[in-house]
């Protein structure tokens, strides 16, 4: 008899449900070499399922960290104007709000090219950004900014607290959710933040998630998609409180969450008004999230009639955005170089490469108007306005941008 066990949620041990089942997937961000054996290339399977007991959503695989976290990460999170202002918004607020008192101290987690610290830097207050990706951790610290290449975890957090002392302030952006062992990562601010000190992370929302159906914000470094009530029950765990949430725009919708130690602070109304918001959608309900998997399946169909069609026709499309994301899209649709020639990208790292599992080519922002093809698939979707602003030519050119968020759609 053969028997294999079923995994249980990484943070409190119950049994998970898996809901969607996105199949064979590469890694999101290993973009090959041309002369690359794709015999190498690694897959895992991407399958998510929401725990029977803490409510969590996190995927059914995790993949090595070491596999996806390297010298290499082609991501540089100052490739977006939008981006920027909203890390240059976000340190300025740390700052008046929380980094007031004398020598204040301010640790992030995952600050990749340092598109947030620099602005604490410029303002002289005390920082350390944690990254394990030690080509963008280089990029942060020509810049200035104090960087330590490695994964955060207890034993990091510790030598922080013992090096440089407790912080007020430990934030993280898209970081938090790319980190399955949660129980070490609160180990670790137990040790490095202040008494009175806030852990402030923002990650994409699984509310936005369901209801736009971007299911391509499921990959492997988003392990886990938070709700406010996945989160002030992850936090209550650890003896910490959610006291405060924050919607954001970004990424196609984020929410901002503020834990303090328990009992510290008072929560603020917006934490039991998207509680009610989520118990009133039924975010946390088995039929939710089985119909968001059915949208899913529909969007697929949907995706792959239209590029089958524009081919058969004889229309050139080209898509835009190398993302992580995209992966997804194009390994569960199955978007080879034949649906869609190439993909541009402004990423040096990224250019003369091929993307993960589907191989399409990826080839410089200025391969795009040599010439405008017909229809330009958004795979950075999230950037849709940022990008739009700067291709007038191709919609002035007769060309279309299609979308699929959050239905597959010719604008
Ligand atoms: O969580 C994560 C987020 C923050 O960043 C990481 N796990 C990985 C990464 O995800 P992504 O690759 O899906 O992120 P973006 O921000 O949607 O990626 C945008 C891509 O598009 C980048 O490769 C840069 C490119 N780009 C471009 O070519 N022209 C972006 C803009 C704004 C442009 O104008
Ligand atoms: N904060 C940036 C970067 C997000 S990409 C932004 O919002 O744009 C995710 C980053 O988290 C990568 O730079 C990756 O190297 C880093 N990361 C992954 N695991 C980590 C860990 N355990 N501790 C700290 N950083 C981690
Ligand atoms: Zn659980």
């Amino acid at each position: 008899m053969t028997s294999t066990t079923a995994p249980a949620c990484r943070v409190c041990g119950a049994s998970l449900r898996e809901f969607l089942d996105l199949g064979r997937q590469p890694l999101s961000d290993a973009f090959l070499t041309p002369d690359a054996d794709p015999s190498e290339e690694f897959f895992f399977h991407l399958a998510v399922g929401h725990c029977t007991g803490c409510t969590m959503v996190q995927l059914m695989e995790e993949v090595p960290r070491e596999k996806m976290f390297r010298e290499d990460y082609p991501y540089h999170s100052s490739g977006s104007s939008v981006m920027r202002a909203h890390f240059t918004a976000t340190a300025r607020g740390l700052l008046d709000r929380e980094l007031t008192g004398e020598d204040p101290f301010l640790v992030e987690l995952g600050c990749n090219d340092g598109v947030m610290l620099d602005t604490v830097r410029q303002a002289g207050v005390r920082h350390l950004g944690v990254d394990p990706s030690a080509g963008v951790g280089d990029v942060a610290r020509a810049k200035g900014v104090r960087v330590r290449t490695a994964f955060f975890e207890e034993a990091t957090a510790r030598e922080i607290a013992a090096e440089d002392g407790r912080a007020d302030v430990v934030y993280a952006a898209n970081t938090l959710c790319h980190i399955p062992y949660l129980d070490s990562v609160f180990r670790g601010l137990d040790a490095v933040l202040a008494p009175g000190g806030v852990f402030v992370f923002e990650d994409p929302y699984l509310g936005d998630i369901v209801e736009r159906t971007s299911y391509d914000q499921i990959y492997d470094e988003h392990f886990y998609l938070f709700t406010a009530r996945s989160v002030a029950a992850l936090a209550e765990r650890f003896g910490f409180e959610l006291v405060d949430v924050e919607r954001l725009p970004v990424h196609g919708g984020e929410v901002r969450y503020t834990l303090a130690r328990a009992g510290a602070r008072t929560p603020a109304p917006a934490v039991a008004a998207l509680l009610a918001e989520e118990a009133e959608r039924g975010l946390a309900e088995p039929e939710t999230l089985d119909a968001f998997a059915t949208r899913v399946a529909r969007s697929r169909e949907d995706l792959l009639a239209l590029l089958t069609r524009l081919r058969d026709e004889g229309r050139t499309v080209v898509a835009y955005g190398a993302t992580a994301k995209s992966a997804t899209v194009a390994n569960y649709c199955g978007i080879g170089p034949d649906l869609v020639s190439f993909v541009c990208d402004t990423t040096p790292a990224k250019q003369g490469r091929l993307t993960p599992g589907a191989h399409l080519p990826v080839r410089p922002a200025t391969a795009f108007a040599e010439p405008h093809p017909d229809y330009a698939l958004l795979f950075a979707w999230n950037h849709a306005e940022e990008i739009m602003a700067k291709e007038p030519a191709f919609t002035a050119s007769g060309g279309h941008w299609i979308t699929y968020v959050p239905e597959v759609r010719v604008l």
